[in-house]
């Protein structure tokens, strides 16, 4: 069912020979893994609005090999299609406002079963609130799989408006042309998002990275901390 990809789940540990395989076997069972499906690497790429997360997705999608997940976009398509969904997901997400859990949890359920027999999801931009972390958990337990590391992009406040209002000028998305609706999304990140940071670190599966610099460096710091993960 699943696709081979050894090199995640290296039978020795730490990189050390073993003495004889039933040694590795013992000493593989001993060590506490961040993650249950021995097949899947699944990532949270996490930050405030205009953090590099969609940027830095692209680049580790070439890398790891993974199924992009991003709840900005799905929402995005929806809303190109013009379905009912899309029509009210847009008057929230112009306004700043986070989509319902529920909406966001259906469309990111139906990904992950379609896309069981990859290497494992990149989920960017979800979750964001701590109810869509739970229930992520829970959607990835029925699929035997779970959550192997969240990182977190840290990025100041002024850099991130600068941003956004940059790809305004060019992206067409309405919510990148105002400051004041930049704004919102800042607190409803700070009031909603952030505290599910908390959540993944009280489980062991928190990382950060610094997300301000050229973009090739930052995606070496995300791509050590994933490594380092994998190496346990
Ligand atoms: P998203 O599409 O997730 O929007 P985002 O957070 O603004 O994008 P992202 O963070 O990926 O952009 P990036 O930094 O890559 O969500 C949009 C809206 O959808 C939300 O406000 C919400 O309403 C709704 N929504 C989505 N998911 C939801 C959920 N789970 N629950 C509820 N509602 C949800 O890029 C920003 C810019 O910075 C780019 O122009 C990029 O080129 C630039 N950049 C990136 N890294 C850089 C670097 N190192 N240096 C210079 N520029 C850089």
């Amino acid at each position: 069912m699943y696709g081979p990809a050894p090199y995640f789940y290296p039978p020795i540990a730490h990189g050390r020979k073993p003495r004889h395989w039933a040694h590795a076997r013992v000493a593989t069972c001993l060590q506490p893994r961040p993650f249950t499906h021995p097949h899947m690497l699944n990532l949270v790429l996490f930050g405030p609005p205009g953090a590099g997360k969609g940027t830095q997705s692209q680049n580790l999608i070439d890398r790891y090999g993974l199924r992009h997940i991003s709840t900005g976009d799905l929402l995005r398509s929806e809303i190109a299609e013009g379905t009912t969904l899309g029509q009210e997901a847009k008057k929230l997400m112009d306004a700043g406002i986070l989509v319902p859990d529920a909406v966001v949890i259906g469309m990111v359920e139906n990904q992950v079963k379609a896309n069981l027999s990859g290497r494992g999801f990149i989920f960017d931009g979800f979750p964001r609130t701590v109810a869509q972390a739970e229930a992520l958990d829970e959607m990835l337990a029925k699929y035997g799989t779970s959550i192997t590391v969240m990182v977190a992009l840290q990025v100041d406040h002024d850099t991130l408006v600068q941003r956004l209002l940059l790809r305004g000028q060019t992206s067409g998305r309405p919510d990148d042309q105002n400051q004041d609706l930049i704004e919102r999304r800042v607190v409803e990140y700070r009031d909603k998002t952030a505290p599910v940071a908390a959540f993944y670190a009280g489980t062991g599966r928190f990382q950060e990275v610094p997300g301000v610099g050229e973009i090739s460096a930052i995606f070496e710091g995300i791509c050590q901390k994933i490594d380092a993960v994998l190496a346990q």
